[in-house]
């Protein structure tokens, strides 16, 4: 059963444990903004990466990322010697793996490698009081059933020597530092003493709820949230179909409908892309042969760069081999962060027909195809469809390049452009979800 923790009880369980020594296996997006959380609050931290140029680029005390706070945070706690970049596992009374869970797209499942591989590199470094936390994202009954033979190859037992809990995380990028000291946390341990030890640890900088369960139903809840918002994107995705039929503004029906008390509809768009939301159904539905609204709700967000491309095509009719600018390929707004974004499908299926794509994203360095400056993306364009609700877009003035053109045609795919702004300049305009 989800409980409040009730510090009685963990009274009975846990005896001023130590726990300041923790070895953080896996640098990333969520493993190196914890590290860096605990190595602020009273911790010895060592951040571990098999990637040497991670750990060299941290040694240099720089962020291989951008999120907002964490910056000031590595250059402290490396000075300080609270925080230490290492390429191998060391003891520690507590391991957090927080490694990447790759989608295998032909199996459609979590593939668990990674996981699998950073518990392995624990094992000989395991003595009876460890704690071992799971924090990336597995499907239900990964910490009884893979974690826990893994841990064992140690000679030691879990639970009895060894405690073990998932604890996903919950923060969103863009907005890490925030969410991970402020969002509720699910904590689930393989036994009580393993939720107690870790809601402990992490009650050193969260300061939302941490919600106490075991490890089967926190790595469900996980993979319930991500699926819960894809779902309703897709709810939004094929009301933006329906609504396109009866010529009704599905922006307008949506927003009105979302007066209602009781009524959250998601905002519709070019499909759904990132680490999570696209990829977390699959883990939860994996080995289950009831999931039919999950599964059908994947398909319909799945579609949706095909639906764009069909209105795309519709304004460009006329136009033989034509090239089109993509105003932004990152999965979401205001980042730069490209994983499963569903702007390379839409890419992918337009050269198919033949057209020729152009890409401005001013957050994206590194992409498939090439990312060109503004000036040289609109060149000789015939249309400009938007994928990414960057906030520069949403005030961008086309009258800056309209000379440019070959033809002023812009598609939004997010609703986020000013129509006056385009429209001033000549542009014809058309936006997801609502008819000519
Ligand atoms: N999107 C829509 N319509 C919406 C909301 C999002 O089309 O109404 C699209 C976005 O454009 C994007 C995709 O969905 O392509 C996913 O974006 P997101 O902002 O919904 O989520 P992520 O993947 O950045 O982060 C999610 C978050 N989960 C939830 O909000 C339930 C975050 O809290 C999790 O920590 C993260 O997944 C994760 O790591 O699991």
């Amino acid at each position: 059963m989800v409980k409040n923790i009730s510090w009685t009880n963990y009274n009975n369980f846990v005896d001023d444990e130590k726990m300041t020594n923790i070895c953080v296996l896996g640098m990333g997006y969520i493993g190196l903004p914890t590290a860096l959380l605990f190595a602020n609050n009273d911790h010895e931290v060592v951040g571990v990466d098999v990637n040497h140029r991670v750990i060299e680029t941290l040694k240099n005390e720089t962020m291989p990322f951008e999120e907002e706070g964490f910056q000031e945070m590595l250059d402290n706690t490396i000075k300080s010697g609270s925080f230490r970049p290492e390429t191998k596992v060391e003891d520690a009374d507590v391991f957090l793996v927080a490694v990447p869970t790759p989608f295998d797209t032909d199996l459609r499942m979590a593939d668990l490698k990674y996981v699998i591989s950073a518990c392995g590199m624990i094992t000989p470094n395991l003595r009876k009081g460890n704690l071992v936390i799971i924090e990336s994202t597995i499907p239900p009954k990964t910490c009884e059933k893979q974690v826990t033979p893994i841990l064992e190859e140690s000679g030691l037992k879990v639970p009895d020597d060894i405690s073990l809990s998932h604890c996903p995380e919950r923060a969103i990028p863009g907005n890490t530092l925030h969410e991970m000291v402020n969002n509720d946390r699910v904590i689930g341990g393989i036994d009580d003493r393993s939720t107690y030890l870790t809601a402990q640890l992490y009650s050193s900088f969260v300061k939302g709820n941490l919600h106490l369960t075991n490890s089967t139903t926190a790595e469900m809840i996980k993979l319930m949230e991500n699926t819960f918002r894809d779902v309703n994107i897709a709810l939004a995705n094929e009301l933006t179909q329906i609504a396109d039929d009866y010529d009704v503004n599905v922006w307008e029906a949506i927003e009105v409908a979302n007066k209602h008390p009781r009524v959250n509809i998601h905002t519709p768009g070019p499909g759904v892309g990132g680490h999570c939301i696209a990829i977390d159904p699959w883990f939860l539905t994996e080995t289950t042969n009831k999931a039919s609204l999950i599964l059908t709700s994947r398909q319909i967000n799945d579609s949706m760069p095909k639906y764009v491309l069909q209105q795309v095509k519709s304004m460009l009719n006329d136009v033989e081999k034509p090239t089109i600018t993509v105003f932004g390929v990152a999965y979401k707004g205001d980042i730069g962060d490209t994983r499963a974004t569903p702007a390379l499908k839409f890419i992918k299926l337009a050269e198919k027909e033949g057209y020729r794509i152009k890409i401005y994203d001013p957050f994206v360095g590194e992409f498939d195809y090439p990312v060109l400056g503004l000036e040289d993306a609109v060149e000789e364009s015939d249309c400009i469809v938007v994928l990414t609700d960057h906030s520069v877009f949403k005030e961008m003035n086309p009258g800056e390049f309209c000379g440019e053109m070959r033809r002023l045609n812009v598609f939004d795919a997010r609703n986020v452009i000013n129509l006056s702004f385009w429209m001033k300049c000549g542009y014809k305009t058309r936006i997801i979800g609502i008819s000519d």
